[in-house]
């Protein structure tokens, strides 16, 4: 299709991360902001603005109808829906294209049949692609649920069928516990997705979370690769990698296969990724696939040349990926460090203000991914991520050096942000070694909080009566004894001179 102008439905990192690839592109880019962020550098990146609404998401960028108006209003031919928001919402995608807009993403129908988990169970079973094993359809009842998780073997999972991210999930370790779990799950997952159906899996013990990314354009499918993804807390990622320690070459093509199979299966067009557990034994099972571009896609860049969100716009006009041969190779390593406004000193709760000042970290493979600058305010209502800090080494161990470097250059003043966990976690020895898995942070709660110091509260004061040396400037006590006889001490008398001296 004909594109000139792409309007970015999105904020922050990601919106100015997605403007840059269109300017590469020679494509205009109009960006739309809430009110919190009429100051955010992705408005003056941008070769137009337009405001959609209040600060409140709901108000703003996720209101369809304002989106697609805006579109029209600015000339756009195209829609980039980012991540998060509504980026894998099929009816936004149906919207967008009833209104004649090109939709940066996946056909609605794919979006949709991987959203609901167990249709993309069956899918998936039915192309080949190894799923854990489980039911393929919601539970009916109690007792068919019980007949389903002894012949699994306990524990299992409950899951929610609309669900992802971790909603609507519990884990059950034997039968006498099933029957209220699948009621918590369900109520819960009513809640959450307005849907209440739950579904069985095995539960797969301590495996690492390893995602295949794959890119489909009108002529063929291909994967780059995985991107290890096991270092998260509550569901939240914090670092990811690529490649990852625990695939080999072999594991690599058998994923990437499957990967491009399950894509295959569903009409996949545009860049998505495929979630796989890779249990101890090397096993590896089809969790879910993201329909989006994800906010760790930098590191699959750097290790494969390749621009995922240029691919993402050359695919939409029919050009066709650039991606010319295939197989590619992994070259070197790569590891993104997510800064949030969370403070790691206070059970990771966000924190906010504004940022008095800035230094971002840079020099030889180092790309800085941020949607903040000095000056910038970061309020509550949008997600905590405030930039990336990603790095390209020749091997893993110059990745981890970089990585440490560039994080001592990162200053962030006004709130505070994760960077002392992330300095923790870069210095550890077991993570050092490459051992991870999804719960490495719960058995590592060491790594979550600052070790105590109690040499802080000195330095605090220290720095407190430099600053306010500082403010008093010019003026110097005077040299004089009191009148009560105090401070006739040779000593003090001696300091008092010496403070007047420079
Ligand atoms: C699992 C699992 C273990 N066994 N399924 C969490 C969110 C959703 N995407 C799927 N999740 C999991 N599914 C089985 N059969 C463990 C998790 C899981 C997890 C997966 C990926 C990344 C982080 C995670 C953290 C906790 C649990």
């Amino acid at each position: 299709m004909h594109v000139r102008r792409v309007l970015v439905a999105n904020r922050g990192e990601i919106a100015l991360r997605i403007i840059r690839a269109c300017h590469e592109e020679g494509l205009e880019a109009v960006a739309v902001y809430s009110d919190a962020d009429s100051a955010s550098p992705h408005v003056r990146a941008a070769d137009a603005a337009i405001r959609i609404g209040p600060s409140p998401a709901a108000q703003s960028y996720l209101r369809i109808d304002a989106l697609i108006e805006a579109a029209r209003q600015s000339g756009a031919q195209a829609i980039h829906p980012g991540y998060g928001f509504l980026s894998e919402r099929a009816v936004f995608a149906e919207a967008v294209e009833r209104a004649g807009l090109g939709f940066i993403g996946p056909p609605a129908a794919a979006i949709r049949a991987m959203g609901d988990k167990t249709e993309a169970r069956r899918r998936m079973q039915g192309a080949g692609v190894p799923v854990v094993p489980g039911g393929v359809a919601a539970v009916e009842s109690p007792k068919e649920a019980t007949r389903l998780a002894e012949q699994l073997g306990f524990p299992v999972l409950v899951k929610a069928s609309a669900g992802g991210g971790g909603k609507g999930m519990r884990l059950v370790q034997r039968s006498g516990d099933l029957k209220a779990a699948l009621e918590a799950a369900a109520s819960e997952a009513l809640k959450a997705f307005g849907d209440a159906a739950v579904y069985l899996e095995k539960f797969i013990q301590r495996p690492r979370h390893i995602e295949i990314q794959v890119l489909a354009d009108q002529w063929k499918t291909i994967h780059l690769g995985e991107r290890e993804c096991s270092i998260q807390r509550r569901h939240q990622k914090l670092l990811e990698e690529s490649p990852s320690v625990a695939v080999s070459p072999q594991l690599r093509r058998e994923m990437g296969q499957a990967a491009v199979a399950a894509a295959t299966a569903v009409g996949y067009r545009g860049a998505g990724t495929c979630e796989f557990l890779l249990d101890s034994a090397g096993k590896f099972y089809f969790l879910e696939m993201n329909t989006r571009i994800q906010v760790e896609h930098p590191v699959t860049e750097l290790v494969y040349s390749v621009d995922l969100v240029r691919e993402q716009l050359r695919i939409l006009r029919g050009l066709g990926m650039g991606v010319s041969e295939w197989p590619l190779a992994p070259r070197g390593h790569a590891i993104e460090c997510r800064i949030t406004s969370e403070d790691p000193a206070n059970g990771f709760l966000p924190s906010t203000g504004t940022i008095e000042y800035l230094q971002a970290p840079a020099g030889p493979g180092v790309r800085w991914d941020a949607g903040i600058e000095t000056g910038n305010t970061i309020t509550l209502f949008y997600d905590s991520l405030l930039a990336k800090l990603i790095v390209h080494g020749e091997d893993r161990a110059t990745a981890i050096r970089r990585m440490r470097r560039a994080l001592e250059e990162l200053v962030v003043v006004g709130v505070a942000t994760n960077q002392g966990f992330l300095r923790r976690l870069l210095d550890d020895a077991e993570f050092g070694r490459g051992e991870v898995d999804i719960q490495f942070l719960e058995r590592r709660g060491d790594l979550l909080a600052p070790a105590a110091d109690p040499a802080r509260d000195g330095r605090i004061a220290l720095a407190a009566a430099l600053a306010e040396a500082q403010r008093r400037g010019g003026l110097k006590p005077v040299v004089a004894r009191e009148s009560n006889g105090a401070g006739a001490d040779g000593w003090i008398q001696a300091s008092r001179i010496d403070a007047l001296r420079d």
